[in-house]
């Protein structure tokens, strides 16, 4: 297994706790108004199978579901290939998962054992999070395959370090990156990826009604299979390969405002099977404390390249 840690080195520009409205950024959205989502917050209470409740607690107690199905294993020519969880996408300087983590690919980490702290790529700001179990778990049944969510961004972090991976972060900088720059193609590769490269308004194009992707107007009211939608996806290679970015759930990235502990502030992308199209714009300034989970959110990870061998 290759693990390879992220640099953090971010500045700390404290935002307030569940900050929804970034200034300097799309300020036409507003959490919780992209659709039927109230969106993280960080209110102390939890569970709920939908509404967008949320909790910021992540230590609650679960045995896990059925385990196969997903794409664990798979593999890609090139640098990228091998990796646990989703396969993943040679995008030039990077690497990106082709879709969100499933819970299937959850469980398997789970099951490895590792312990929060314990863990040697489990940074001192995720000190608060006593366990890398889902807030709400196991995962209903019948949805291996479907994406994780009610994660908090370290319970995501310690995911793709395990797989050797990195939550998606700055573009050529190794997972570093400032906040500010997420909806920035030439500086945050979930927006390069998302707008192809700045050429479009969601992942699966600048036009249309959306409901290739899985969000509200779709009107399938849940999480489904990760990648059964072929058309949210990229419009040109390698984009195409890329698969619900927008709609499906929100994900989590590694920009965030500051690295001292569950109040920093993260952003969490492309809106969810609960948000509308607006809300599935690439750039959405959706953002949470660090310790929020919600019924609608996961992630996926990127890579950076390994040299031939
Ligand atoms: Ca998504």
């Amino acid at each position: 297994m290759r693990l390879r840690a992220a640099l953090f080195v971010w500045a700390s520009l404290a935002l307030p706790l569940g900050c929804t409205a970034l200034a300097g950024l799309d300020d036409d959205y507003v959490l919780g108004e992209g659709g039927q989502s109230a969106g993280p917050t960080s209110s102390s209470t939890t569970t709920g199978t939908g509404g967008g409740s949320t909790t910021t607690s992540s230590s609650t107690s679960g045995s896990g579901g059925a385990g196969g199905g997903g794409q664990d294993g798979g593999t890609v020519s090139g640098p990228c290939e091998g990796l646990p969880g989703p396969t993943m996408v040679d995008l030039g300087a990077f690497c990106m998962d082709s879709t969100e983590v499933s819970n299937a690919q959850y469980l398997a980490f789970l099951e490895v054992g590792l312990q929060p702290q314990v863990f040697t790529n489990d940074p001192a700001y995720c000190s608060f999070n006593t366990s890398f179990v889902p807030s709400t778990w196991p995962a209903p049944a019948g949805h291996d395959d479907h994406p994780v969510m009610w994660v908090d961004w370290c319970d995501a972090h310690a995911y793709c370090e395990w797989a050797g991976k990195r939550l998606c972060s700055a573009v050529d900088a190794g997972g570093t990156g400032p906040f500010d720059g997420f909806d920035n193609p030439a500086t945050s590769e979930w927006m390069y990826v998302c707008s192809g490269s700045g050429a479009q308004a969601y992942s699966f194009g600048s036009s249309g009604d959306g409901t290739v992707c899985n969000i509200a107007e779709t009107g399938i009211g849940d999480t489904t299979v990760v990648g059964t939608m072929p058309s949210c996806a990229g419009v040109n290679a390698p984009f195409s390969q890329v698969l619900d970015l927008s709609g499906g759930v929100h994900e989590w990235t590694a920009e965030c405002t500051g690295y001292t502990g569950a109040d920093d502030t993260c952003a969490f992308r492309g809106g969810s099977f609960m948000h509308d199209l607006n809300g599935a714009r690439c750039t959405v300034p959706d953002a949470a404390p660090r310790s929020a989970t919600w019924s609608d959110g996961g992630f996926r990870c990127c890579a950076d390249k390994l040299a031939p061998d």
